[in-house]
């Protein structure tokens, strides 16, 4: 059987959630390959009654909202433990079965000095800080990149866990102490902390590698669930306002210990507008202001774009397809989903940015420099919108003209087709193209 990636194209938040929780129906084992809690997930479902149940996931992958699909923590996660539990307490109590949870004994844990130093790092950079979210992410893989970071297993081996705690401290330590003048951590708190779950993380931790190689042996369906997105990955991102994991396909494979031959099916996440949280360049962001609102407000009001973990406001702009192409190519995006088109609903037009303007000359592709892409100034296209309530729509057809005409102008200059439309938060609003 083969696996299945899903990415987000832009700067996250695309609807990746719940991309995968509708998947997950077709699915026996999700992935989470990349990142740790700095994500945010939102899932609606519908139930019988006909009202909602909204989930905020951040570190269990989507897929576990789903009975009877395996939720896998793959070995390229870095976890937060207090959180892990705190999550799986959470959906238990809203009966939500997390049995069947899987996590790599190879994922490297956040100790809390990488939470603090996160913090206080962002802090000492002021206006060059990257807007990370705080969770101590960067700090952790850079610690495992630098070959002093703490995995799953160490904590079930406290003689390794100490000689490591007490190696990253050394160091961790001056840096707090000298540098930012802060308190210093022990090496016995740090350990109490990190042990502390032993007993119930125990029957979840195995090798989720061989696992998923038995599981596609067996002709089982793999979901490997992208956290952040293309723009925010490590190496094909926007550097360094990036996210410190591979987002990227490339990173399902690393991530998971699947081989990149197995992966069949790329589903890049679009959003039909596009937003970023955090700092850095984005082209098409508007500038209108709550104070002052214009189309930009009317986005992220309309779509509700405030961050699942911070809650900070996600700032907005028009669709890019310079990006999403640079998403197809990097990702080999076979299909597209397309989110969140119901928000467009009642603009009069709608700006497509086709191309940028970079100091005079029109640059079809990302600029391979930073610095231009910095100065890109979008050339955009105008399409007609439409008035028309899209919610209710399932299929092409029930779509407004002008919105169908939107869908297929934007699959013409994006790189791959578009398979699946959201018009609505809901599992089931949702317009099935292939
Ligand atoms: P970090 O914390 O080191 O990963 O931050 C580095 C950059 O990556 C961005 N980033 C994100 N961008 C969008 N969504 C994310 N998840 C949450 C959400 C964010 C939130 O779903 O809304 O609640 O604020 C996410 N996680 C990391 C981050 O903004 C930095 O630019
Ligand atoms: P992720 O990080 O990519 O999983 O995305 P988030 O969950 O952070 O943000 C996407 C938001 O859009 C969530 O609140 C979803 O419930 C919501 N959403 C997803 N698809 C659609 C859609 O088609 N229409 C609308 N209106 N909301 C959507
Ligand atoms: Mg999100």
């Amino acid at each position: 059987m083969p696996a299945i990636a899903i990415i987000g194209a832009q700067w996250g938040d695309e609807g990746k959630g719940k991309a995968t929780d509708l998947l997950g129906e077709h699915t026996d084992y999700v992935v989470k390959f990349n990142g740790g809690n700095n994500a945010g997930h939102t899932v609606v479902i519908k139930q019988a009654d006909g009202t909602s149940e909204k989930y905020a996931l951040h570190l269990l992958p989507s897929g576990i909202l789903t009975p009877g699909v395996v939720p896998v923590i793959g070995n390229g996660v870095v976890v937060d433990l207090g959180v892990l539990f705190h999550e799986i307490d959470g959906l238990e109590a809203r009966g939500v079965d997390t049995s069947l949870l899987k996590l790599s004994s190879n994922a490297h844990v956040i100790p809390d000095y990488n939470r603090n130093l996160d913090k206080v790092h962002e802090r000492f950079l002021g206006s060059r800080k990257i807007g990370t979210t705080g969770r101590g992410i960067g700090p952790t893989y850079a610690d495992k990149m630098n070959r002093i970071g703490i995995r799953v297993q160490d904590l079930f081996d406290e003689k390794i866990l100490r000689a490591k705690v007490e190696a990253a401290l050394e160091f961790k330590n001056q840096i707090l102490t000298k540098i930012y003048n802060r308190r210093g951590f022990t090496v016995d708190a740090i350990v109490a902390d990190l042990t502390q779950y032993n007993e119930r993380l125990a029957p979840y931790v195995c090798d989720t590698s061989l696992l998923l190689h038995e599981a596609l042996n067996d002709d089982k369906m793999v979901l490997l669930e992208a956290g952040q997105a293309t723009l925010l990955d490590i190496d094909h991102g926007t550097y360094p306002f990036v996210t410190s994991s591979s987002a990227t396909a490339g990173g399902a494979c690393t991530g998971s210990g699947i081989p990149p031959r197995r992966l069949t099916t790329i589903v890049g996440i679009v959003k039909a507008y596009t937003t970023r949280v955090g700092e850095g360049p984005f082209p098409t962001e508007l500038f209108d202001t709550a104070q002052d609102p214009g189309p930009g407000e009317f986005l992220r009001q309309t779509g509700f774009e405030f961050g699942t973990t911070t809650g900070r406001p996600r700032r907005c702009g028009w669709y890019d397809a310079v990006i999403s192409r640079y998403a197809a190519r990097i990702n080999g995006v076979t299909d597209f989903v397309l989110t969140k088109l119901d928000v467009l609903t009642g603009l009069e037009q709608i700006p497509v940015c086709v191309a940028y303007d970079v100091n005079g000359v029109r640059h079809d592709e990302m600029p391979s420099s930073q610095t231009d892409f910095h100065h890109a100034k979008p050339i955009y296209e105008y399409l007609p919108g439409w008035t028309e309530d899209i919610s209710g729509c399932r299929t092409l057809s029930d779509l407004p003209k002008n919105a169908q005409d939107y869908i297929a102008y934007l699959e013409s200059i994006s790189g791959a087709r578009i398979s699946v439309v959201g018009v609505g938060p809901a599992r089931d609003e949702t317009v099935v193209i292939h």
